[in-house]
């Protein structure tokens, strides 16, 4: 699921401009990028599933894509930072916890303790990149709860360690 897309800032140069709606899987090639000096420390990204309960649209994990990934340009992925260490949270109070991201642009998986109707990431720290200090997510979206019930099952039939490995309570 795909929701509304809000940063606490973004990269704007000349004619070319990074915004969260960028985070959106259907926008290829264009990542959304912090707009900070420096690496974007504490600079996040919320997404409002536009969740009503009893009418589906439940979110039970996301779904990321790390750094600036571009088919024509594939080296922009090393020459821009990529996110670490992030900060996972419900902004109503739900939960909040720290991850950490791989250094791929892979899909990866972050399963939440509980359905949210937002869910902000915030960067913790980066993988810098070899020529910007621009840090850069590709897409999030949400799997619907269901299918990350499933998904973290298989997971760990598969021997894998679900993201997060012990995801905190939900009160
Ligand atoms: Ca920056």
């Amino acid at each position: 699921m795909i929701g509304e897309y809000a940063a606490t800032s973004f990269l704007a140069e000349g004619d070319d401009s990074y915004p969260p709606t960028n985070l959106r899987v259907d926008t290829p090639s264009r990542p959304w990028v912090e707009g900070v000096d420096g690496d974007g420390i504490g600079e996040s990204v919320t997404v409002d599933w536009q969740w009503k309960p009893g009418e589906g649209g439940a979110v039970g994990a996301l779904i990321i894509s790390n750094g600036f990934v571009s088919y024509d340009r594939p080296y922009l992925y090393e020459m821009n930072n990529r996110v670490r260490r992030i900060r996972v949270s419900d902004p109503a109070g739900g939960f909040s916890f720290e991850t950490e991201l791989d250094d791929t642009p892979n899909p990866q998986v972050v399963f939440l303790p509980l359905v949210p109707e937002k869910t902000e990431i915030e960067i913790l720290s980066v993988y810098p990149g070899t020529r910007w200090h621009d840090t850069c997510l590709n897409y999030v979206f949400g799997l619907e709860k269901s299918r990350a019930d499933r998904l973290r099952e298989m997971m760990k039939q598969a021997g894998e360690t679900p993201r997060p490995a012990d995801p905190p309570p939900g009160d």
